[in-house]
């Protein structure tokens, strides 16, 4: 491998910062008049699209209507959500839950919308979990977090998650290798010998979604940082890109940015279950969590693993191959029919675009430049479609529109380019405002793009929106495809930062999306599935209010005999059996949060009164004209009183009231 740019490079990187300014010359002010009907979604009208999209540090996902940039709903999935009660209610509580206790936020990248035959099939969208390592599924049928699995031996869960062509894996590669977790105490200097790539292969049941980790490959320690699978022709494979391969552990922006190359990594995962069968792989001790929530009794678990099937390539020959690339390659996309693959390399002057058979010739001919910690490093002609020349600077992400086109994002030079797969000429070029990471065209990761628009999700949008102090909301811009020139329509605000995001048809999820939960199928421990069945019972200091909501009154709604002290849980089942009646719970001096309920679920918050007196609860979503009504009063005692423990509603409890036998 050359080592031409050793210092240059990084002069020439720190050039581009200074030089580009992220902020096109023209403001994008002007656009074509007919830019505001294409977008126009007249009231009454529903989107043609729906976009996931990653709230990056936010740690959960938005979904958005497109081309109207309307936002829809913020899905909760790494991180406590006030507006639901996620990872406070004590059924939600378990999803973040890891081996490192309850962590209640995180960080997400990436989007991954479930594909059959590599395709859209609307039925799951997976996300990862950076800085605690873990991979996320949720349900397009209830937009909700259903299963979180934790990670081992990973640091920084970067390059996740991407799915195979049929859902059979969710793959994962750590961003910083890192020593096994059994090895965990060894000298950072220790880099070279000690430290690991982990590429973690999670495996999704076909019928329900459960993940579970089915093997992890022990790579060279590189920085794994985005992947896309193969599929048609290259169908079998995954391809990651890896930067650092001068492994490097101190200022990696100067010492990760030597090499004129670093790597796209390509697996050939069918032949490594063919090897995991053969009895390959090894059992190591590991620990991580695994969360689920069940829709049956609306409540997740979290269980702890103890082991993971590894696989040392080592022992697995024609596994796994190094293609050079230049130059600390970000995005790794490959186009609908599997046979390109498309480097972004971050300080590249060129976009290299590799052929899958090409690729296939070159390993039969053994057309090897030398190895890479043992691994065949292939020959760059030998496997190179060409190259893009003068796309832009600071290629990201490429999707492709289904044409044979591909649009590239450009950070340094903020803009997106269109390009000719097969002949590699730029057709096109806009500017985005400003600085663009991620771009997503509807479909566009997948064998058929849906194509239509793309958006560009940008950074540093100053002077784009209305100031809001020294922060200033992302942006998401939607550019029209379907003709010649690609067209500024939209500039939308985002939640969080938006990494990836994916948008399907909203045919393919609108049909399947649940409306309630029905009571007759709740089998949560605590639920009362009528009035009748609200009771309040006390076990020690435990005390469990079986309680319902239905508009627009709780039962009970008046409860006295709870003691400073107690450890109440407040079990609410919504007894509503209709669309969009969620009622809210909340009760003073909860310092945990409040809860709302959706029609037939139960959600329990957990309450321990601090002092004696007159507690008033209320329902906290606006459910009828007689919501303001919807409220209760709570009696709590010394804690060494003996008021007896009574409930009731539209009852005086002095009369006629329920009294606890217990
Ligand atoms: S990475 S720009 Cu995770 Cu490109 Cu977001
Ligand atoms: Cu129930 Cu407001």
């Amino acid at each position: 491998m050359k080592l031409t740019w050793v210092i240059p490079t990084f002069g020439f990187f720190s050039l581009l910062a200074l030089t580009f300014s992220c902020k096109p010359k023209d403001l994008g002010t002007t656009i074509s008049g007919d830019a505001a009907a294409k977008v126009y979604v007249a009231p009454g009208q529903k989107d043609e699209f729906y976009s996931f999209v990653s709230g990056g540090f936010n740690g959960q996902m938005s979904v958005y209507g497109i081309p109207s940039g309307r936002l829809l709903r913020i899905i909760p999935v790494f991180s406590q959500f006030a507006e639901s009660g996620y990872g406070y209610s004590e059924e939600t509580k378990p999803m973040l839950n890891t081996s490192n206790g309850f962590v209640p936020w995180d960080d997400s990248h990436h989007i991954a919308l479930s594909t059959t035959k590599g395709e859209h099939d609307g039925r799951w969208v997976f996300i990862n979990g950076n800085n605690t390592p873990r991979i996320a599924r949720v349900s397009l049928k209830t937009f909700r977090t259903e299963e979180i699995i934790e990670l081992p031996n990973s640091g920084g869960n970067h390059s996740s998650p991407f799915l195979t062509a049929n859902t059979e894996y969710a793959v994962a590669g750590t961003r910083f290798s890192v020593p096994p977790d059994e090895v965990a105490d060894v000298p950072i200097s220790s880099f070279k010998e000690n430290f690991k790539g982990y590429l973690s292969f999670v495996k999704i049941d076909k019928t329900s979604g459960r993940m579970s980790i089915g093997f992890q490959l022990k790579t060279p320690a590189v920085s794994f940082d985005l992947s896309r699978c193969g599929r048609g022709v290259s169908d079998g494979w995954f391809f990651f890109s890896c930067y650092n391969t001068e492994q490097a552990n101190t200022l990696l922006e100067v010492n990760a940015s030597q090499k004129d190359k670093d790597f796209i990594l390509a697996v050939n995962w069918k032949k490594a279950e063919e090897y995991l069968k053969a009895g390959k792989g090894k059992k190591e001790p590991a620990e991580y969590a695994h969360n689920v929530y069940d829709e049956r009794t609306h409540s997740a678990t979290s269980t702890m693993i103890k082991e993971v099937m590894t696989l040392d390539p080592k022992d697995c020959p024609d596994m796994l191959y190094f293609i050079p690339c230049p130059k600390s390659p970000h995005g790794c996309d490959v186009d609908p029919t599997g046979e390109y693959i498309v480097g972004s390399g971050k300080l590249a002057a060129v976009i290299p675009v590799f052929s899958f058979s090409k690729m296939q010739k070159a390993i039969t001919a053994k057309k090897f430049d030398g190895e890479f910690e043992s691994i065949p490093v292939l020959n760059y002609e030998a496997v190179l479609h060409g190259e893009v020349q003068k796309p832009g600077l600071g290629p990201l992400h490429t999707e492709f529109d289904g044409q044979g086109n591909a649009i590239t994002s450009f950070f340094v030079s903020s803009e997106l380019v269109k390009w000719n797969i097969e002949k590699l000429e730029v057709l096109d070029r806009v500017p985005t405002y400003y600085s663009v990471g991620h771009l997503s065209i509807p479909g566009g990761p997948t064998m058929k793009p849906h194509g239509k628009y793309v958006i560009a999700y940008n950074k540093i949008t100053k002077d784009r929106y209305l100031p809001t102090g020294p922060e200033l909301a992302q942006s998401a811009q939607l550019y029209s495809i379907d003709g010649n020139k690609m067209q500024l329509l939209l500039d939308f605000p985002t939640v969080g930062e938006p990494h990836y995001a994916e948008a399907l048809p909203a045919a393919l999820v609108e049909p399947n999306s649940v409306k309630f939960f029905k009571l007759e199928d709740n089998f949560h421990p605590y639920v009362a599935k009528g009035e009748k069945e609200s009771k309040v019972v006390r076990k020690g200091k435990e005390v469990h209010v079986y309680m319902t909501s239905i508009r627009s009154h709780f039962a009970p709604d008046n409860i006295e005999g709870i003691k400073v002290g107690d450890e109440v849980y407040f079990h609410v089942t919504n007894l509503e059996q209709d669309w969009d009646v969620p009622h809210g719970f909340a009760i003073r001096r909860a310092n945990n949060a409040e809860i709302l309920i959706m029609p037939g679920e139960t959600c329990t918050l957990k309450w321990i009164p601090s002092k004696a007196g007159i507690v008033p609860m209320y329902c906290t979503d606006f459910c009828s004209a007689l919501h303001q009504e919807m409220q209760g009063y709570v009696r709590v005692s010394p804690a060494n009183s003996n008021v007896a423990l009574r409930w009731g509603t539209g009852v005086n409890l002095d009369e006629e009231a329920k009294v606890s036998l217990k």
